[in-house]
């Protein structure tokens, strides 16, 4: 097992690895920029060490003064979080010619999972349902004209190195798809130095539902259960939740099943997502697979009783999983809600600055995943989010009902937080129902 770990993140994915470690008895080095020198996660680390200025081009995602901080402090591994470098497969490669192991997927199934044209040949291989749509590659206007002729608008043109929604755009008609087609090649040469796209029907009214899965170097794949991320907003979830309000039995078993083929059949191991889009009659279709520990990870972990973190340290040292399949049960209902300092009033705007009054929800079934403290000044230069709400209750109404009691215990000021919009989201009754889609928070709930 390590005895060293770096942490090569900030905020509160850094503080809840310190905490799995702590409890291992692995001691940590955080590595951070100076606009998060007053982070109080810092304290908990053994080791802090500034290597740069708030920019992340300067900090978090700088590969040579992140190993540079693990070999000073002689690490044996680095947990790279989500986000900056955490599916950055040649971060990953040099960490492991630095003899520092890597908390993640091997490399070679980082590249089979990463370029999504390659990831759904393989999800035919592992007989995952795909959505309908092209083959591979679509390099020519007029070929995806004739290729939209036959599955049927709307269509969605997508960039085979993008996800998250980047490089994305979808089609109505063959003019939007003449428009679309260039735009998306020339946006995913821009931001991913590759242009290969590739096209596939929209499934409109879809809810996005992914499947939390890990493996081990000894062959075990696992998955524990799904997780309901449907609520979105520009691509960044606002609530997720677990089990599925939407899924039968039979489908939610299929759906995680067809997971663990996938990631076995990509050779993965450690912790990974895959995502899918669910249509109406419950038919699900693979969209990517994220290979990384995600924000939302603390809903599994409550309705599973499993602590991720430390099972991905223990995959990466080496170790078997602690469970097998039979043993992982879905108890009880878990939602969790973001809580971004962000303004509601000014379009989500950030609202960066010191939080003065901090007032904290607690009780039965409440869970804060923060770094947050009264005191704290949020910096500008990271993304929005200040902490998740994370609660587990017996059923889906309990647990909306705790939500709205704790969201209402919250006394964050004087920025602006996400609070409002999450009140409104957990008092629609379509949301309750489990009627909406990926796309009702912006076509509903924000329309002016
Ligand atoms: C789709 C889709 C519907 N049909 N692909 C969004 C980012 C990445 N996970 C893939 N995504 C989607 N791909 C097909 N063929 C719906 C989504 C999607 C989505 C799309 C637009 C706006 C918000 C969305 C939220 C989740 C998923």
């Amino acid at each position: 097992m390590f005895s060293k770990i770096l942490i090569a993140n900030r905020g509160e994915i850094a503080l809840r690895v310190i905490r799995a470690c702590r409890e291992m008895g692995i001691r940590t080095v955080c590595v951070y920029s100076t606009a998060d020198r007053d982070a109080a996660y810092l304290q908990l680390a053994d080791e802090a060490i500034c290597i740069g200025e708030g920019p992340a081009a300067d900090s978090y995602l700088n590969i040579p003064r992140i190993i540079a901080a693990g070999e000073v402090s002689d690490v044996d591994a680095i947990h790279p979080g989500y986000g900056f470098l955490a599916e950055n497969a040649h971060f990953a490669e040099v960490c492991r010619s630095c003899k520092i192991e890597f908390i993640g997927p091997p490399v070679s199934a980082m590249a089979a999972i990463g370029d999504k044209v390659a990831c759904k040949r393989l999800a035919r291989k592992a007989k995952v349902p795909t959505v309908p749509g092209s083959e591979g590659e679509v390099d020519d206007e007029d070929k995806a004209i004739q290729l939209c002729r036959k599955i049927g608008y709307p269509v969605i043109i997508k960039a085979a190195a993008g996800g998250g929604g980047r490089g994305m755009r979808v089609a109505s008609n063959e003019v939007s798809l003449r428009a679309g087609f260039r735009q998306a090649q020339l946006e995913a040469e821009k931001a991913f130095k590759n242009s290969t796209v590739f096209i596939e029907k929209y499934i409109q009214y879809g809810r996005h539902v992914e499947v939390q899965v890990i493996a081990d170097q000894h062959g075990n794949a696992c998955h524990l259960w799904e997780r309901d991320c449907t609520m979105q907003r520009r691509h960044q979830k606002l609530v997720e939740e677990s089990p599925s309000p939407v899924l039968n039995q039979k489908t939610r078993e299929e759906l995680c099943a067809s997971a663990v083929r996938l990631i076995k059949a990509a050779g993965y191991y450690n912790a990974g997502t895959v995502e899918y889009i669910v249509d109406e009659k419950n038919n699900f279709y693979l969209l990517e697979v994220n290979a990384r520990i995600q924000v939302e990870h603390p809903v599994t972990e409550m309705v599973t009783g499993i602590d991720l973190i430390r099972e991905q340290i223990r995959v990466a040292a080496g170790e078997k999983l602690s469970f097998t399949q039979k043993e992982i049960k879905q108890n009880g209902h878990a939602i969790e809600v973001r809580i971004n300092a962000e303004d509601p009033a000014r379009n989500f705007a950030p609202s960066p600055g010191v939080i003065e009054e901090l007032r904290l929800p607690g009780g039965p079934g409440v869970r804060w995943d923060s770094h947050v403290y009264a005191g704290y000044r949020i910096p500008p230069n990271y993304d929005s989010m200040i902490g998740k709400l994370i609660v587990h209750r017996p059923t889906r109404a309990e647990a909306i009902a705790t939500v709205k009691r704790a969201l209402g215990e919250f006394h964050i000021s004087p920025i602006k937080t996400t609070i409002p919009l999450q009140l409104q989201i957990m008092d629609n009754d379509q949301f309750l129902k489990g009627t909406v889609d990926t796309g009702f928070v912006e076509r509903v709930l924000l329309a002016k």
